[in-house]
């Protein structure tokens, strides 16, 4: 599928996906949210990809927000199918097989903000505003700020972040545990790049694993978390990286992981 709105790359297992509508500070239509839809699959499906990471085009936003031309004109019944199909698609980024990182510059805003919160770390340029500004709007976050937010930070900070619509910088994010890193402008593709190298070494049927247990655990009780775990833990076990991982470790040289991913 040709995309308008993306751009899709990939080298060395690290695929790089870019929201691309400059013009409009990323800011996420439907055309966007379906090409999104569609890149997951394709990504989720290519055992060559290990690692996905997440950006936006140009200087100015990783995502500005959801588009508001397209809100203002929206029927009761085209928002609850936009609601339904952004939330839908933002869920699957959630579940992708593989780590997805953020790599956030210019204005995170409303849906751009939660589309970062959707992946698995973010790491921000030093230039990075982040907010939940629909309050300005009159309405509320609905690609689950509300929700990964709250979980993240904390139902206070994200209350009040949430109730002010106010921004916050990169400083104050990464201070309240939203961003794990922040970077000079002109460093943070090169950190980034570098994590991901580092974790496309690994295997890719415990990276699935480890993933899989902190999302799921994050939505359950401890008992339920652990038990989850311990599953996912003999799951791995009977993935050839296992194998690998314990021998290469025995014979004291470096492992080399090559799957497969049980998708
Ligand atoms: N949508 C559409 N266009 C946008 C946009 C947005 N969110 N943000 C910026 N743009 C456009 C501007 O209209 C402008 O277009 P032109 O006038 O050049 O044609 C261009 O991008 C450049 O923006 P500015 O000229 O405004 O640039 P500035 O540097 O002056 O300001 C800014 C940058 C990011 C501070 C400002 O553009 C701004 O405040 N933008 C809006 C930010 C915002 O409020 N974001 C939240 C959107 S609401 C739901 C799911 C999701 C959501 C809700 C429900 N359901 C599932 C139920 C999410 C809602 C949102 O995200």
């Amino acid at each position: 599928m040709e995309y308008s709105s993306l751009e899709l790359t990939s080298s060395e297992g690290v695929a790089t996906l870019t929201f691309n509508r400059p013009k409009a500070l990323n800011a996420l239509n439907s055309v966007l949210l379906n090409e999104l839809d569609h890149a997951l699959d394709s990504i989720a499906s290519d055992e060559s990809i290990s690692v996905l990471i997440l950006t936006g085009a140009g200087e100015k936003a990783f995502i500005a927000g959801a588009d508001i031309t397209e809100i203002a004109t929206l029927t009761p019944l085209a928002a609850k199918k936009f609601a339904q199909s952004g939330q839908a698609v933002i869920s699957k980024l959630q579940a992708l097989p593989i780590p997805v990182i953020a790599m956030v510059h210019g204005y995170a805003l409303g849906g751009g903000c939660e589309m970062a919160l959707a992946c698995d770390f973010i790491y921000a340029s030093e230039k990075t505003v982040f907010g939940l500004p629909e309050i300005n709007l009159g309405i509320i976050p609905g690609f689950g700020g509300t929700q990964r937010l709250a979980r993240l930070v904390g139902s206070g900070l994200a209350k009040e972040m949430i109730f002010t619509g106010r921004h916050i910088t990169a400083a104050e994010a990464a201070n309240i545990g939203l961003v794990n890193k922040v970077l000079p402008p002109e460093e943070l593709r090169t950190g980034v790049e570098e994590v991901a190298r580092l974790i496309s070494t690994k295997g890719k049927a415990s990276l699935c694993a480890a993933k899989q247990a902190v999302n799921q655990g994050l939505n359950t009780d401890l008992t339920t978390g652990l038990a989850l775990e311990r599953d996912a833990f003999a799951l791995c076990l009977a993935s050839p990286d296992a194998q690998e991982g314990t021998t290469a470790f025995l014979e004291k040289r470096k492992p080399v992981f090559k799957g497969p991913l049980h998708r």
